[in-house]
């Protein structure tokens, strides 16, 4: 499964905390979104397997716009390049941020969320090794009540045993409160979960049934 999906071109387009700012050309969009720190930007780059195409830090609070970035992709025969974005956001709940900075978070955030009519689905990341926190709570019920559709990624599983993954992924359906959700495990660091998640999205990207209806 791993070489079925390749990753041609991957290369940072643009940032914008306003829609004027969104890129002009439109293209299918994936979203990541999760706690500061969580591994977003991480994600981006194994998936992409460019390296530093998104800036990573030990530091919360790394990524301060919505970043979008322009990605290639082909599946095994088919001649046919599709490109779309991957648009990494900064994290929620990081607790130095101020209460200011927070309102500013989900007003750009949340007008981003609601008003793209490009966005496929959203990966919502999660630390594999912690129980989710309130704010990872409430923002799975945000976008499932506003029916955007969600992926669930247990996030950093390079630092846990076989064991810990599997006692991860209940843990997070529980707290999430839906025992058949589908949790991916990824480790940024070893890359598993990299050739399932690029065929999540390859599926989507490939898939031409809206634009035939
Ligand atoms: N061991 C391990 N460390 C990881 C993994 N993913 C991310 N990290 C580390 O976690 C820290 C945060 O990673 P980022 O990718 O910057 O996290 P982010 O979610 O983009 O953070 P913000 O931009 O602040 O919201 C960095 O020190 C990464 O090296 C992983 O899969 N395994
Ligand atoms: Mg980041």
């Amino acid at each position: 499964m791993a070489e079925n999906v390749v990753i041609t071109q991957g290369r940072y387009l643009t940032s914008a905390v306003k829609k004027e700012q969104y890129p002009e050309i439109r293209r299918k969009e994936i979203v990541f979104i999760g706690r500061s720190n969580v591994g977003k930007s991480s994600l981006i780059n194994s998936l992409t397997r460019v390296h530093q195409l998104a800036r990573v830090s030990s530091q919360p609070g790394k990524t301060q716009t919505i970043n979008f970035y322009e990605i290639g992709a082909k599946v095994a025969d088919n001649p046919e390049r599709r490109d779309f974005y991957l648009v990494d956001l900064p994290g929620y709940g990081y607790a130095k941020t101020g209460a200011a900075r927070r309102r500013t978070w989900s007003r750009f955030i949340n007008e981003y969320l609601l008003s793209s009519e490009d966005l496929q689905f959203v990966c919502q990341l999660i630390d594999i090794r912690h129980e989710p926190m309130d704010s990872d709570v409430e923002m799975f019920r945000w976008l499932v009540n506003h029916n955007l559709p969600v992926l669930v990624i247990g996030t950093k599983a390079d630092k846990v045993s076989k064991n810990g993954v599997s006692q991860g992924i209940a843990r997070i359906k529980q707290s999430l409160g839906i025992p058949e959700l589908d949790v991916l495990p990824y480790s940024s660091v070893k890359n598993s979960g990299r050739a399932e998640l690029l065929q999540v999205i390859a599926d989507c990207i490939f898939d031409d049934h809206e634009e035939n209806e």
